[in-house]
């Protein structure tokens, strides 16, 4: 590359940088927000992440069972009316998948189709997990983070047996809902806490 070409080149770095660090300061000087419902399970994860990494936090509650997050109030927030909505001072962070969860009768041949597909997937976790700790290493990661909505509300379930016959699996299962951050997120009382983080 000629001088000339490296010396645009680094000062639109430096240009880009100094407006990216001018947007972060200014973003985060209002504080970590959180709008979420203590018993819902992407609520949950999201709360698990800023747990693990010790972060304070203030809690809006949006309540699902009284259909806050599709009232005029909230649909600003975010306009696919769900939760949560994790704010950085003016950045906000959404996520939207289509998920129903509620109100639905279980059609139990879908149950068995799933279950068929899980057993699969488990049954890669089970010999992946007889030589690592964890799934993406001998780490906790996020890898590991993202099952345990999911695994909480499988628990409950006839389905856990497929967790409880895999012995690396069920040692796994253990361990990361036995995280404190976990414990944390799932602790409806601590959402409520007046206090921060
Ligand atoms: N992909 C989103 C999905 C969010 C989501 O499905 N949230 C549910 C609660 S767990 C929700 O807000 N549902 C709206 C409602 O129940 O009215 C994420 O993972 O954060």
């Amino acid at each position: 590359m000629s001088s000339s070409k490296l010396s645009v080149t680094l000062a639109l770095m430096i240009v880009i940088m100094s407006i990216s660090y001018e947007a972060y300061a200014l973003a985060h000087k209002d504080g970590y927000k959180i709008y979420g419902y203590p018993s819902s399970p992407n609520t949950r994860r999201a709360l698990a992440v800023l747990h693990e990494k010790g972060l304070s936090f203030d809690r809006i509650t949006v309540n699902l069972t009284t259909g806050d997050p599709q009232k005029p109030s909230f649909l600003p927030i975010n306009p696919f009316g769900q939760v949560p909505v994790f704010l950085d001072g003016h950045l906000k962070l959404i996520e939207q998948t289509i998920k129903p969860l509620k109100g639905l009768k279980a059609d139990y041949k879908v149950v068995n189709e799933t279950e068929t597909n899980l057993g699969k997937v488990l049954d890669v976790y089970e010999e992946r997990l007889k030589n690592s700790r964890f799934l993406a290493s001998n780490r906790f990661t996020l890898a590991d983070l993202f099952h345990l909505p999911n695994i909480e509300y499988l628990m409950n379930t006839t389905t856990k047996r497929l967790f409880e016959t895999r012995p690396n699996v069920h040692r796994w299962v253990a361990k990361i809902t036995a995280r404190p951050a976990w414990k944390k997120a799932c602790d409806a009382k601590a959402w409520y806490d007046k206090k921060k983080n």
